[in-house]
């Protein structure tokens, strides 16, 4: 009698404590990445304790070692869908032959779903612009649930979640129209095209971020315009009779009412919002995030080149040059946030999503296009600073032990780890990895991002890996992921990446089609929903899904190389935007250009990269599938 209560206190004891932890933590008893958190350690001396209580084997608080290991067999009890597995297989045998779950899913793509998936994104598309055209131009955007439009919100201009990006300018007709013709649509590319010229004008009242105008609008009018005026371009001759170059007077228009930003900084890192009638607002902030003043040298470069004025190059590669010099001698990282007249850090996190993302695609694609020395001198730094600083998990994705690779954000001095969260932003970077040959350990965070996609059939606005739960809630319909898909798809061609996309369509037409579009998801766990619909929706995320389903397009087909703005537009790689007709404005800055010579190197994004992956790969998985298993499992997916 005495024993039996012993032996069931002992159980509820057990049983309080593992409630206690999953109160506090929403977890179990046993949550480490083994980043040498205090949680993880506290959680680890628990865990320990129970399996002392229990005479069992104490283990490592890596979760992958777990999987990986001699304890294999154990893990998978817990988990019905695996523990089909045999406990007698070897570690390599998990990935070999067809018996593999992942290796069954993942291995094949028929032609005729590739078809069907095509059409899905199309109609994804149409759905989503046909309604905006119909109940929502000529505002921004479209309200999808009760079928509006929406403008700036005038009655409170603080609220720059709205204010910043719409501008009253038909935002989302403009960000659209290359998308038209990536889809093959040229007469209502057309249509669009003469709708933005008859109807749109940047002379208003409206207090935009630089960075939003520049990208979405003065990126989307130089592409479109490309785009009608050079037929070696991959859309070929879609130029019409009376095009008279409006769409560049358009984005000149614009971007001279962006330039009083850069006046009056000290530092030349511009302001980050201005009123596009008079200037920099009186009571304009001193502080800008990263990315929104070094994400413009593409769009400002290229409007340069064309029209052979070189403000707004010279302005933007200023921007760059400041913050770059404001990086940390002993790491080598910036900050997120910096003040635009003394440039002290403000923000001093460190990390590859909100605030900093864009800066380091820009570097890689400015000099893609231009072929500047400099960009690529900054990039290559900056990537091996972050390799250094903010990777952390095994060395090599697809061999080895330990837990798969991950960046996190790290104080841009120290280099020591600030949170425990990744955001939806960051799922941008394997796409970048890819434009810069780094395809293997593009796969595994890519891998990371979807095992997260595949828990929640959305991504969270930020995820926090080390509490397996989301940390903020919402997704606004963002392309991160699927751009990334995309791009390792163009470099590997396995339909792995097919099936990743197949799974986004299915989610995004199950949790986020409403009456008249598709909806921000408010909360990716309730799946309860925000009357909003961005216009990157159409401009990225749909194109991205099309392009992933679409091998014939012009784009995959044609000679003529090209790349993607950070808002998805389509910009040629032309020999136009390697000459400049200026002189260097700079005297050569020692910080900058006293690095490694670059000279003999290609330029990396070239997308004949994407031959050089190997033939055997092509059709194995691209990440084993014990790692894949070991991110499910991290993700908390079993
Ligand atoms: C887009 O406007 C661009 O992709 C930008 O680079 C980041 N934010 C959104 C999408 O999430």
């Amino acid at each position: 009698m005495q024993w039996r209560s012993i032996v069931v206190g002992l159980v509820v004891l057990r049983l309080s404590v593992s409630c206690v932890l999953w109160l506090a933590f929403g977890l179990g008893p046993s949550v480490s990445w083994g980043f040498h958190f205090p949680i993880s350690f506290n959680l680890h001396k628990l865990d320990l304790l129970f399996r002392e209580e229990r005479g069992s084997e104490p283990k490592s608080n890596s979760w992958s070692q777990r999987i990986q290991g001699q304890k294999y067999e154990e893990s998978t009890t817990s988990c019905s869908k695996i523990g089909e597995e045999s406990s007698k297989r070897s570690y390599l045998s998990l990935f070999d032959g067809n018996k593999d779950e992942y290796v069954q899913k993942y291995s094949s793509f028929p032609d005729t779903l590739k078809l069907k998936m095509k059409g899905m994104a199309k109609e994804m598309f149409y759905f989503g612009y046909e309604n905006y055209m119909k109940y929502a131009f000529p505002e921004d955007e479209l309200n999808p649930i009760d079928c509006e439009g929406r403008g700036p919100d005038v009655l409170n201009p603080s609220n720059i979640n709205i204010n910043d990006v719409l501008g009253n300018y038909s935002l989302t007709l403009i960000d659209t129209l290359d998308t038209l013709l990536v889809l093959g649509n040229v007469t209502e590319f057309h249509r669009a095209v003469k709708l933005v010229i008859e109807t749109v004008s940047f002379d208003k009242d409206s207090t935009v971020q630089v960075f939003e105008a520049n990208i979405r609008i003065l990126g989307s009018l130089i592409s479109a315009h490309i785009l009608l005026t050079d037929p070696k371009h991959p859309f070929g001759q879609v130029g019409f009779k009376d095009y008279d170059n409006e769409l560049l007077h358009l984005a000149h228009d614009l971007a001279v009412r962006l330039l009083p930003a850069f006046e009056n900084t000290s530092t030349g890192i511009p302001y980050p919002r201005v009123n596009l009638k008079t200037g920099v607002p009186e009571d304009g902030i001193n502080e800008t995030c990263t990315a929104g003043a070094g994400s413009l040298l593409v769009e400002f470069g290229i409007l340069s080149r064309l029209i052979g004025d070189s403000t707004f190059e010279w302005v933007a590669r200023r921007a760059v040059r400041a913050l770059w010099s404001l990086r940390s001698n002993e790491t080598g990282l910036l900050g997120n946030v910096v003040n635009i007249q003394t440039g002290q850090w403000v923000g001093k996190q460190s990390g590859l999503g909100a605030g900093m993302d864009s800066f380091y695609e820009y570097l890689l694609k400015s000099y893609i296009l231009f072929g500047e020395k400099e960009d690529y001198r900054m990039f290559k730094a900056a990537y091996e600073s972050i390799q250094n600083h903010l990777r952390r998990g095994r060395e090599s994705c697809n061999e080895g032990e330990g837990d798969p690779p991950l960046y996190v954000n790290v104080n841009m001095f120290s280099g020591e780890i600030m949170n425990t969260w990744i955001d939806s932003l960051q799922a941008f970077f394997p796409g970048l990895q890819v434009l810069n040959g780094d395809i293997d350990d593009a796969i595994c965070l890519h891998a990371f991002y979807y095992a997260i996609w595949k828990r929640f059939g959305a991504l969270p606005e930020r995820y926090n890996w080390q509490l397996q739960a989301p940390d903020v809630l919402f997704y606004p319909l963002r392309p991160e992921l699927v751009e990334s898909t995309y791009l390792l798809y163009q470099a590997t061609k396995n339909p792995f990446y097919l099936h990743v996309g197949m799974d986004i369509l299915q989610s995004l037409e199950r949790n986020a089609k409403v009456r008249c579009g598709y909806a921000t998801l408010h909360h990716v766990v309730d799946k309860s929903k925000e009357d909003r619909m961005e216009s990157f929706f159409l401009s990225e995320t749909c194109k991205y899904l099309y392009l992933l389903f679409d091998e014939d397009n012009p784009l995959h087909k044609s000679d003529h190389k090209y790349i993607f703005t950070t808002e998805g537009h389509v910009v040629p790689i032309d020999k136009r935007f390697r000459e400049k007709q200026w002189d260097d404005l700079f005297p050569c800055d020692d910080v900058v250009l006293a690095e490694t010579d670059v000279s003999n190197q290609q330029p990396p994004g070239n997308i004949s990269h994407c031959n050089r992956f190997p033939q055997e790969r092509r059709y194995a998985l691209p990440l084993k599938s014990v790692y894949m298993r070991q991110i499910d499992h991290m993700v908390g997916l079993f």
